[in-house]
């Protein structure tokens, strides 16, 4: 495998501080050693490199934008640097991260009580008390308002009951945090492992996103403390103001996956020769490397744009919607091209570009599809929602 020095064909990298460009070296460094010797043996095997948890702990990539309580408190450009990284090596390791800082330690961080902070985000930067996010069901994907899950005060105790699909981290999560419905309202809760009447069952068979684990979770008369109730939110509008962060890291790590298909589909088509010349050198290659390049510079300028409004405070979930959008779709399209240029080779896992492929079509489909973002840009510039 060639090594890998990052991609910038517009002097992107000027844009960034010293700062910024340290943190994502670091993370860069740690793929290439770390991540890449391992994860097409994971990918096969469809485990998750769970020895790297305490590694990015000690790394600091858990939360990495929060304030406080043991996170590092790096801005938003920073924090996207880190899901890039992480995503050249491989989706599903931004996926646990994403999962662990955008989706369980930011909803403790904004709707929690001060002891639900103290005891649960410490332990979580340090990739110590690992957590999932429990908001979509079997049939209310993309539609989450209409989900079944239940909580009925009795006493000093919420009693869950339903389940939910497809959720990242399920199987190996100490906590999840569960969207169930409250005389009607949505409401957040922490449900500890091992609470009784809560259970989880690994989804197999995937061909996308297969170093992560993706779970079902089960709910029957799950007792759980009445403080365990994130007490800062109420309605759609929570489980949603996760996803805004957990979306804008999506942004920037597509931009990782592309930039490693798109630098392997360069350096073999300059080492490929047929018809007694590298294929580099015909038009049609050239073609299609021009448009990669184009589009991950384009990315690379619409993820930083997002991450200076982030830290100004003016980043929209409209633009946040555009930006995830547009970036895995250029992403997926990367891949494909990719593969397309490295022929047979591009179909077997000695190459990268396959694994990213059939990992870009999870991120297609999550935290939103690709569908439903054009539907909010949709409803954006018209001011008529189209989903219903
Ligand atoms: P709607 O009536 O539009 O809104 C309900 C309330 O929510 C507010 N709101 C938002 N708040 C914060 N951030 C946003 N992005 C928000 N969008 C809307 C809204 O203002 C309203 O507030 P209030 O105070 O009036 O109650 O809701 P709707 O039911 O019509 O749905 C709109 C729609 C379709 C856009 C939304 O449901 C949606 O985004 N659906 C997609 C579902 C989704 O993304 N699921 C992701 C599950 S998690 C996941 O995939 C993790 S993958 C993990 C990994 O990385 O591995
Ligand atoms: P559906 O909502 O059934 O959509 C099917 C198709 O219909 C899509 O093409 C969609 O765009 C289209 N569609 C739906 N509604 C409309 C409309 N109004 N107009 C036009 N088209 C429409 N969820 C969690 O809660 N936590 C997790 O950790 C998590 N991790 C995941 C990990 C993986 C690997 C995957 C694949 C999914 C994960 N999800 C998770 C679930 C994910 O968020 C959902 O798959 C996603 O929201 C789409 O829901 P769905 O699959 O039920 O598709």
């Amino acid at each position: 495998m060639q090594k890998f020095d990052g991609v910038d064909f517009m002097e992107v990298d000027s844009l960034f501080s010293e700062e910024e460009i340290a943190v994502r070296d670091t993370i860069r460094g740690f793929v290439s050693e770390r991540v890449m010797p391992v994860i097409e043996k994971h990918n096969r095997e469809g485990t998750f490199p769970a020895h790297l948890i305490p590694e990015m702990g000690e790394l600091g990539v858990y939360g990495a934008n929060i304030q406080g309580y043991g996170c590092p408190g790096l801005n938003n450009v920073a924090y996207g640097l880190i899901m890039q990284e992480l995503e050249r090596g491989d989706s599903g390791l931004r996926s646990f991260v994403s999962v662990q800082g955008a989706l369980c330690m930011y909803p403790i961080y904004a709707y929690g009580s001060d002891e639900q902070k103290n005891k649960y985000l410490p332990e979580m930067a340090h990739g110590k008390v690992i957590g999932c996010f429990g908001l979509t069901e079997a049939d209310f994907g993309s539609n989450p308002s209409g989900m079944l899950t239940t909580a009925r005060k009795d006493g000093g105790s919420y009693v869950l009951n339903g389940s939910k699909m497809w959720i990242t981290n399920g199987g190996v999560a100490h906590i999840a945090i569960v969207w169930a419905k409250l005389d009607g309202r949505i409401r957040g809760f922490i449900v500890e492992r091992g609470t009784p009447g809560y259970s989880t069952r690994d989804i197999h068979g995937k061909f996308s996103l297969r170093a992560s684990v993706t779970s079902e979770l089960a709910f029957q008369d799950c007792r759980i403390p009445a403080e365990n109730l994130l007490p800062g939110v109420e309605g759609l509008k929570g489980p949603l103001g996760c996803l805004n962060q957990a979306r804008y890291g999506i942004a920037w790590g597509a931009i990782g996956s592309a930039m490693a298909c798109y630098h392997e589909a360069l350096e073999y088509a300059k080492a490929r020769i047929q018809f007694d010349r590298p294929i580099a050198g015909f038009q049609m290659v050239q073609e299609k490397l021009a448009w990669m390049i184009r589009e991950i510079t384009k990315g690379q300028l619409l993820a930083l744009h997002a991450g200076r409004l982030k830290d100004l405070g003016k980043l929209s979930a409209q633009h946040i919607s555009l930006a995830k959008m547009n970036n895995v779709q250029i992403a997926l399209q990367t891949a494909r091209l990719a593969r397309e240029i490295l022929g047979a080779s591009g179909i077997t896992d000695e190459y990268q570009c396959g694994r990213h492929m059939c990992n870009l079509e999870s991120v297609y489909t999550y935290e939103g599809t690709h569908d439903i973002h054009t539907l909010i840009i949709g409803e954006a510039v018209t001011g008529l929602p189209a989903y219903k």
